[in-house]
């Protein structure tokens, strides 16, 4: 895969993707976010891939936001474009059939914060620091902030990050609930790596049926998440990979999932 802003790396199921523009801290601009949306579509059918990493270029930064320097003088049709732009581009994330963890790696602030958000886990290096600073452009946020953070968090939590604008330390953000483990910054990717790898020796698309449950059973009344559940579940065991589950966990042995 050959991108202008992306860094794509693969050690067998594990991928490694990287924001990269460090001379302007991954802010996110035209071409990032229409090649995190061709890279998501292409992601999809890399052979052997199970796991996701996203992370960012450089000491400072995961993606210190939507490029700000490029938003001078858009018009209002303009700027709801790059809206969707960059919704369309999350939401692809988002929906990856695997497991997406972000490694952040530093600032992770308007779209950034939004980007780590549309991951299914995220581990944070104690230097990250983390925002919602829209507000202080005279902007809201608009890649999915406004959405996201109130589901992950609360209605209550978010309003202070979006309403403040201030940058929150990787240890707060734990606290508000969306951050699930903060590591030394040395760290960070083997954390990254490790979680990963031990993801990627589970049922491949045990694991997606289970995304797909746990993230779209969310936004459903209970009563239909359930039925969801039961049919996921049920679809599971037209694959090879629960004979192989079930038979290597009666045999007393590992198993070695094939993703059929
Ligand atoms: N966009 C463009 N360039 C950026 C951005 C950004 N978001 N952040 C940093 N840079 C650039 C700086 O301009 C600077 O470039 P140069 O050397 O050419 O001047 C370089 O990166 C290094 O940055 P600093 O010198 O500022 O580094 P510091 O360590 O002093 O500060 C900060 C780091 C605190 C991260 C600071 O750079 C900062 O506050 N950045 C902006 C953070 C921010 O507000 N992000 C949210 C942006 S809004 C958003 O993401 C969603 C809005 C959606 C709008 C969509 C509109 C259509």
């Amino acid at each position: 895969m050959n991108f202008e802003t992306l860094l794509y790396e693969q050690q067998g199921p594990v991928g490694t993707l990287t924001i990269n523009r460090p001379q302007a801290l991954n802010a996110l601009n035209e071409v990032v976010l229409k090649e995190l949306k061709i890279f998501s579509d292409q992601i999809k059918t890399t052979p052997g891939i199970r796991v996701l990493i996203i992370t960012g270029s450089g000491e400072k930064a995961f993606v210190a936001g939507a490029d700000i320097k490029a938003m001078q003088g858009m018009t209002p049709q303009e700027a709801e474009a790059f809206s969707i732009m960059a919704q369309t581009a999350f939401n692809a994330i988002e929906e990856l059939p695997m497991a997406v963890i972000a490694a952040v790696n530093g600032f992770a602030l308007g779209g950034g914060c939004e980007l780590a958000l549309s991951c299914d886990i995220i581990l944070a290096s104690e230097k990250a620091k983390f925002g919602l600073p829209e507000v202080t452009l005279g902007l809201l946020p608009c890649f999915g902030g406004t959405q996201r953070l109130p589901r992950a968090i609360g209605l209550y939590k978010a309003r202070e990050m979006v309403f403040s604008g201030e940058f929150y330390s990787a240890a707060a953000c734990k606290e508000f609930g969306f951050v699930n483990r903060v590591i030394a910054p040395e760290e960070l990717l083997n954390e990254a790596q490790k979680l990963a790898e031990t993801i990627a020796l589970r049922g491949p698309i045990a694991v997606a049926k289970a995304k797909q449950s746990l993230n779209t059973g969310f936004e459903l009344h209970i009563a239909d998440g359930l039925k969801q559940e039961a049919a996921l579940f049920g679809e599971l065991f037209t694959t090879q990979d629960h004979n192989e589950g079930i038979g290597a966990f009666i045999e007393k042995r590992n198993p070695d999932f094939t993703g059929k």
